[in-house]
Order: C-alpha cells, then sequence, then structure tokens
C-alpha cells in the first residue's frame, strides 16, 4: 500500500510541476496569449471532440459561450474513460492534469491528432480559472471540477445517463489572456470550416453571453448556427464558387485511404484566372501547402495532358500543359488525414510528410482519369479551358523572345539614328530624346559629344491599340529607345546595364509636346518603372520665348504666364523688348539655342522625373487614349495576365 501511495505521490508532483511549466510559459504551447491563444482554447477542446466524431461516435459537437464568459464543448461519443489509471487516479482526472498524457488516452492514439498544437486537454485546464468535465458513460453522469488546471476535488458520480459523451467548461484565466472575450465570427468562421472538412458533422456554434459582453462586429450575428454538409469538401467547393461561371458543372470528387493516408480531394474550374488551393492536414488549414499540395499538383498536371493526348485532334497533340496552366481558373480542396504529421516551422503551416504526396498523387491520378473520361462534356470544358490559357502563356513567351530578338538586350546593333556619345561612363553619360528630325539637327550640332547622346524619334510614340509590351516593340522609335538605353524591358530589364544615367526628354514647349512627353512617361512608369526610380529620367525644359532688349540683354522665357509677367516688370521700369521670338518647336532654334537654353550643364533647367510624376502621366494617359479600356482590361484578363503584358 505504502509503496502505491508514494507513486501517487510522485506523479502528483510531476503534474504540478507541468501545469506551472504551461502557466508560466502559455505561448509555448498555444501559440501565443492574444487572440490567436485564446481562440485556439476552444479549438483545441472542439477538435478533440470532433476526433471522437471522426471515431465513429456521436455525430454532433455543440459548442456555447456562456453569460460568464466560459465556453462550453459537449460530445455524443463514448465519453472519457474513468476507469482507474496506475497512478492510482481516474484515467479522465490524469488526461485533464497531465500533459501528453500518452498511451490509450491520447488522442493520437484512438485518432489522427488535430490540433495546431495538440497539445490537449491538460494544457487548456492549465489556463482556466475555473474548469469541469462532465462524462455521460454507461447510464451514470460524472463531474469533476478544477482551478487553474488543479482537481478541487476527486471525480463523483452525480447522476444517471440516458445517452454518453463528454462536456467542457472552460474559463479562460484573465492572469494569462490579455483579452478574454471571445470573437464570435472567427468562432463561426473556423467550426463551419469544421463542418466542411468532416462530411456529415453536425456543428452547433450559440452565443449566450449578454449583448454588452459581445465583440463589437457580432452584434448582430444571429445567436445561433448550425452547420452540417452533406458532401463535405464537395460543398466546401461550392460555397467558394458560389456565383461564379462554371467550367465543369460536375464537381469532381474522391475520397480514398491509401498508405495509411486518408486522401479527400473536389475540384472545380470556373471561368477565372485565380487559383484557389486549400490543403488541410488532420482539419488543419497549411496555408503554404506542403507535400499534399505537391503530389496534387504533380497529379493533376499529369492527369489532364494524359487526357488532352488522348482527345487531341492534330492541332492539339503537340501542347503540353505547364502546372500553371492547369491551374489557372482552379478551385480544390485536399484534405488529408494521416497518422503523425510533421509540420515545418513554429507555426507549422505547411506539411512536410513525404508520404503525403505520394498518397495524394496516386488517389487524384486514378480518380481523375476516371472523372474525365466517365464526364466528357465536364471534361472537353476543362481542357477548352486550359488550352486557352496555354495559348495565352504562349502568346506572351513570343512577345518576350521578340523583345530579345528584335535586339531589346544589350548587344544589339545601335540605332542609326542615334548620334552617340564618346565616352562610356554611363555615369557621365546623357541621352537626348529629342521629338522629330529638325530638332535633331541642332540639338546633334549643339551638344558636348564627349558626354551626350541624341535620339531623335518622331511624333508620338504609342496609339490606344499599341499598349502590349509585343506591340511596343514594333513600334520603331521605342525600339530604337530600347535598344539604346541597352538595358532590356519588362521581365529582362536590367538597370546595373543603362548606358545613360540622364535621359532626357526633349519635346516642343506646347500642347503636343506635353502630350508626346507624357506618353513617354507611361512608356518608362509600365516598362521601365526602375529606370525613373533610379533618378535618371528628366525632362527638358526648352523656351518658349526669347525676348531681346538690346543686342546684349535678352530672355529665355519658359510659358506665356512667364512672359505676360515680363512684360509687366519691363513696362514697370519703362523699359521695351526690341526684339520677341516665339519657338513654335525645338527646331526653330539655331544649334547654340538650344545649347545654352536646353543642354548646357551649366544653364539649362532640367526637370527630374519622379514616381508621383510618372504615376499622373500614367493616369493622365487612360485619360488620353479615352475610355476604350473596358476590352483592353477584357484581353488582359483572358489573355495575358500572368504575362503582364499591358503597358
Ligand atoms: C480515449 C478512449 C475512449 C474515448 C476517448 C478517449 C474520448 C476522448 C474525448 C475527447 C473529447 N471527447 C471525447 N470522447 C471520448 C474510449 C473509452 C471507452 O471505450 O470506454
Amino acid at each position: 500500500m505504502a509503496k502505491q501511495k508514494d507513486t501517487y505521490d510522485a506523479s502528483k508532483i510531476v503534474v504540478l510541476d507541468q501545469l506551472d511549466a504551461v502557466r508560466k510559459r502559455p505561448a509555448m504551447y498555444i501559440g501565443d496569449t492574444s487572440e490567436y491563444g485564446l481562440h485556439h482554447l476552444i479549438v483545441e477542446i472542439v477538435d478533440n471532440a470532433i476526433d471522437e466524431v471522426l471515431a465513429g461516435y456521436g455525430d454532433k459537437v455543440e459548442i456555447t459561450l456562456n453569460k460568464d464568459g466560459s465556453f462550453t464543448v459537449k460530445d455524443y461519443g463514448r465519453g472519457i474513460p474513468i476507469d482507474m489509471h496506475k497512478s492510482g487516479k481516474p484515467a479522465l482526472e490524469v488526461i485533464m492534469t497531465t500533459l501528453h498524457s500518452g498511451g490509450k488516452f491520447d488522442r493520437k492514439a484512438y485518432k489522427v491528432a488535430g490540433g495546431l498544437h495538440g497539445v490537449g486537454l491538460a494544457v487548456v485546464n492549465a489556463l482556466s480559472e475555473k474548469g469541469s468535465v462532465e462524462v455521460r458513460k454507461d447510464g451514470k453522469v460524472y463531474e469533476q471540477e478544477y482551478s487553474r488546471g488543479k482537481p478541487l476535488a476527486g471525480l463523483k458520480q452525480t447522476g444517471t445517463a440516458k445517452d454518453s459523451g463528454t462536456t467542457f467548461t472552460f474559463k479562460p484565466d484573465k492572469d494569462i489572456f490579455g483579452n478574454v472575450t471571445f470573437d464570435f465570427s472567427r468562432l463561426l468562421k473556423r467550426f463551419r470550416q469544421s463542418a466542411f472538412l468532416n462530411a456529415k458533422l453536425t456543428v452547433v456554434v450559440e452565443d449566450k453571453r449578454k449583448d454588452e459582453d459581445r465583440e463589437n462586429g457580432t452584434k448582430y450575428l444571429p445567436r445561433l448556427q448550425k452547420y452540417y454538409f452533406e458532401n463535405g469538401v464537395k460543398s466546401y467547393i461550392r460555397s467558394i464558387n458560389k456565383g461564379e461561371k462554371y467550367i465543369n458543372h460536375r464537381i469532381f470528387y474522391a475520397q480514398e485511404e491509401t498508405d495509411n493516408v486518408d486522401v479527400e480531394v473536389a475540384i472545380q474550374y470556373i471561368d477565372d484566372l485565380q487559383e484557389t488551393i486549400l490543403t488541410f492536414a488532420n482539419n488543419i488549414l497549411n496555408p503554404e501547402g506542403g507535400t499534399h499540395a505537391t503530389g496534387f499538383k504533380t497529379a493533376i498536371t499529369k492527369s489532364i495532358n494524359d487526357y488532352l493526348q488522348q482527345i487531341a485532334g492534330e492541332k492539339e497533340k503537340e501542347i503540353r500543359l505547364t502546372g500553371d496552366d492547369v491551374r489557372e481558373g482552379l478551385t480544390a480542396i485536399i484534405s488529408i488525414k494521416l497518422p503523425d504529421p510533421q509540420f515545418e516551422g513554429q507555426t507549422k503551416i505547411k506539411l512536410n510528410n513525404p508520404e503525403a504526396a505520394s498518397a495524394v498523387r496516386k488517389v487524384v491520378e486514378k480518380n481523375l482519369k476516371m472523372f474525365l473520361e466517365e464526364n466528357p462534356k465536364d471534361a472537353k470544358r476543362i481542357i477548352e479551358k486550359n488550352i486557352v490559357t496555354f495559348k495565352a502563356r504562349q502568346a506572351a513567351k513570343a512577345a518576350k523572345e521578340a523583345v530579345i530578338r528584335k535586339g531589346a538586350l544589350e548587344g544589339s546593333s545601335l540605332p542609326g539614328k542615334l548620334a552617340d556619345c564618346q565616352s562610356r561612363d554611363a555615369e557621365k553619360c546623357e541621352l537626348f530624346v529629342v521629338e522629330g528630325d529638325s530638332a535633331g539637327g541642332p540639338a546633334k550640332q549643339g551638344r558636348d559629344r564627349k558626354t551626350q547622346a541624341i535620339l531623335p524619334l518622331f511624333g508620338k510614340p504609342i496609339n490606344s491599340e499599341k499598349y502590349r509590351i509585343d506591340k511596343v516593340i514594333q513600334n520603331e522609335k521605342l525600339k530604337y529607345l530600347i535598344i539604346a538605353l541597352g538595358c532590356g524591358i519588362g521581365e529582362t530589364l536590367d538597370v546595373s546595364k543603362i548606358r545613360y544615367h540622364k535621359i532626357i526628354l526633349m519635346a516642343d514647349a506646347d500642347v503636343d509636346g506635353a502630350h508626346i512627353v507624357t506618353l513617354y512617361l507611361t512608356f518608362f512608369f509600365r516598362h521601365l518603372k526602375k529606370v525613373i526610380e533610379s533618378g535618371y529620367l528628366y525632362v527638358a525644359q526648352p523656351p518658349l520665348y526669347k525676348v531681346e532688349i538690346s543686342k546684349d540683354e535678352f530672355y529665355w522665357v519658359k510659358d506665356d504666364e512667364e512672359h505676360e509677367n515680363l512684360l509687366r516688370d519691363l513696362k514697370k521700369k519703362g523699359r521695351e523688348p526690341k526684339n520677341t521670338q516665339r519657338f513654335k518647336g525645338l527646331g526653330e532654334m539655331n544649334f547654340d539655342q538650344l545649347w545654352d537654353t536646353t543642354m548646357n550643364p551649366e544653364t539649362r533647367v532640367l526637370k527630374q522625373i519622379t514616381i508621383e510624376d510618372a504615376e499622373e502621366a500614367n493616369r493622365t494617359f487612360d485619360v488620353l487614349m479615352g475610355n476604350d479600356v473596358l476590352p483592353r482590361k477584357k484581353f488582359i484578363q483572358t489573355n495575358a495576365k500572368k504575362a503582364e503584358l499591358d503597358i
């Protein structure tokens, strides 16, 4: 007898030490002590109860938020065992007070482990100022109460029961949690998901708190929610894709156990671009996927390509769909259950078990092949959608290659019109992009040829239909510009290769000139943003007037407003211009005038373009191009979003 008592005392000490450890470092066990940790308490208890349902006992879990700030989770399973443990305490008490109690009573032992932290009842109990458990079993009701994890008294039979199951009530400890108010909507979201992931499980969530004790945003939510989904993850897909245009009307669904991994998958394509793949391991969402996601992706790519080859005509035989092709517009849920889930990192957002990859791959390959063959209409629509995606990707690739072929990269010959400078020191070099040949002449004549290069380009560079990069590149002027810059464009852009650290747009000081500058700024903003960010883009500020007072005294005047101001000032001083020249364009200046006013680093005025300036130009551009943006948007959406072909 004495011996037995000793063991009892010894294990009791260990138990108290453990509770202490949990209360000292709660975050180690439940993630944190704020929102996440607080809600995790309920999730942990509910997942335990769901495991009992998954084991085949009971079909309902009820969750209640009580008036006093506690929560209750009730199931209709077998009831936690209350027989004596070797420590001399009832099994139930051991489970409620011991970390990772192991063996027969550990969740892992009778079914796959659930909760993200999988910490068990004892942790939740230790972090609750009040806890109680009621077991209905063999016609009897047993109860025990706890405070901060310690039993207040032994387990007692308190009545008789007509059914069986377990009911827990816990009140989270204010000393541990900063805020102990549960967010009802957060719980609804989580437990709705639990219901989706466990077909035919009923989850009832009820909020019995007083209005003033409820989270602000949840005041108007119905206080009672019941979730039941006959078709589990298939219903989940229906709910996600609600209101979308379906490609396959019949949702693909498969559930099979292979190599000790239970795999459940549902997929549906919609007429859209995005890919939604949700992966779960033991009812836990893995936001970063992992091995189950990889296995799925491999399988769907292979199955769809195999089927395509099976039905392909001459034209389609050559097509090889990539993973990206087959996942565009795809909604998929992959939910697996496996005995010993391994997660990557602290937050366990990614699954690591290699057996999950092969299991998912096997199940999807086998069943998807069958599905496609048995549903030829849906299969055809899926294949057609994938081929459209494939073609858009090809077009994007072709466009990119065109950029390279046409010499947007370094090494291609410089355009003949470019009057390059002698220096190869990009920091010192300036490229004047000059509108029109007429201005090109004086600019070439007037420049400092050591450091200043001139590229004359004609007229407006882009028009409304030519907004794609492959079109842009077919535009001679912009092609020249890209080649001259030497740093590539779009995906191949490498600013470190740029040949000039000042790119100076030089256009007439009139409306047309402003328009042209807008177009160039838009072009840079959309395809050469880094050039702007590096501070390499400038706009020259050529004068509109030359106002001569005398032979030796004259003024360069930027615009009409400045011109009026000048005339007023002169008048006040009783003076009058001898001669006023208004430049219709840059081409009207002679080379020394152009040098003095616009090109000479000592005397010129340059405006450095910021991203904000370019953004503004970009907006103006859309306005200039009229409201013909709908078909354009449509094109981008349906063809080439991924390739970012839109200018
Ligand atoms: C271990 C064994 C048995 C039931 C349970 C655990 C059990 C655990 C939880 C957790 C929440 N609700 C639960 N319901 C049952 C089977 C015991 C027996 O067959 O007597």
